[in-house]
């Protein structure tokens, strides 16, 4: 028996009036999301029935090996935002640079631009391991009407009207936020709905798991080397968990949920971490600031960078306030 929870298709509609510029156009893209959502978590699903496993043959701007499977969610998300016609520009972590999209309509009114990872976490895409798609929203800086710039998205990540993810994970969730807090939605698969199962999702003050690749230790900064060993000390609540997946969503997620912090830093062999500001980061950022937690690449917050280029990297430390805070004296204690 279905619990009467709220749909998010109620939810979309009952929240148009709270948001800053209300004239549905927001809405609709939300909308436009919730749907490419629905059929990339298809794909997602029947993955390993079909011949969609596997390398594509092409690499992405950052040179890594596309899988097939990212290849089609970038497909299925630029097209469907393309036909709905609600936004003006999309950049996309597989494309090398952004798409202007004003062909359809003489005026070219719509305002909002869509920054995009369709498919984090593609090492996990072949072993049946959650992956997770990220978005961004932005309002254009360049006037309405004409075609978008690069300076359209390479806006500071405090800039962003609406952030979110899905997670393709035991259960498909998307979690998103307009700045009014975070709320999480299941898919009933056996009906294509979304539901309203997690609203005002926040990350607990505290908590006892960190997420980060230590397989790079040697490489790491003192001050992450001595905060991963202070989280493995025992004392007090102490030793914590270590939980990484390898999916920035799913770990984020669970961190959300649990209390937990995650963490790609730099290192002597990546010089400014792995994750990308404006695709991964960014989102990733206000949606822990909505949820009470905190962002950032070790000293400074990540929504106060001002990008310089779409794919441009930067570290990464995200999830419950007191543990931030905490990483970040070791970080200062080190420089
Ligand atoms: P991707 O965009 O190529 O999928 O890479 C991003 C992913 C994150 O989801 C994850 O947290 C990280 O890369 C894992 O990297 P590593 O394998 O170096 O630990
Ligand atoms: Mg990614």
């Amino acid at each position: 028996m279905l619990k009467k929870n709220k749909t998010l298709g109620e939810f979309i509609i009952e929240n148009q009036s709270s948001f800053q510029y209300s004239s549905g156009e927001l809405s609709k893209l939300i909308n436009a999301i919730r749907l490419a959502a629905k059929v990339v978590n298809h794909e997602v699903n029947k993955a390993g029935l079909v011949d969609i496993l596997g390398e594509a043959g092409d690499t992405n701007i950052q040179g890594e090996s596309q899988q097939k499977l990212d290849v089609l969610a970038n497909e299925k998300f630029i097209q469907t935002l393309k036909n709905r016609e609600i936004v003006c520009g999309i950049a996309s972590e597989e494309e090398d640079d952004f798409i202007t999209i004003n062909s359809y309509d003489e005026k070219h009114q719509n305002k909002y631009v869509v920054l995009i990872d369709p498919l984090d976490g593609s090492s996990n895409i072949d072993v049946n391991v959650s992956v997770g798609t990220i978005f961004s929203i932005y309002r254009r800086v360049t006037p309405v009407g004409t075609p978008v710039e690069l300076k359209d998205f390479l806006q500071k990540g405090s800039e962003q009207v609406a952030a979110g993810y899905i997670v393709y994970g035991t259960s498909t969730m998307l979690v998103y936020s307009t700045g009014h807090g975070v709320n999480g939605f299941t898919l009933n698969p056996a009906l294509g709905t979304f539901y309203l199962s997690h609203p005002n999702m926040q990350f607990p003050e505290d908590g006892k798991i960190y997420s980060v690749n230590e397989g790079n230790y040697v490489h790491f900064l003192q001050g992450v080397k001595d905060y991963i060993k202070y989280c493995q000390k025992e004392e007090g609540d102490r030793p914590y968990t270590a939980r990484y997946i390898g999916s920035l969503v799913s770990d984020f997620h669970r961190n959300m949920i649990k209390g937990g912090i995650y963490m790609y830093p730099k290192s002597s062999i990546a010089e400014n971490g792995k994750l990308r500001l404006l695709y991964e980061c960014n989102p990733m950022a206000y949606l822990a600031e909505q949820a009470n937690g905190i962002a950032s690449d070790g000293f400074k917050r990540i929504l106060e960078i001002e990008p310089t280029e779409l794919h441009q990297r930067v570290p990464f430390f995200c999830g419950s306030k007191n543990m931030v805070e905490k990483l970040h004296e070791f970080m200062t204690k080190n420089t």
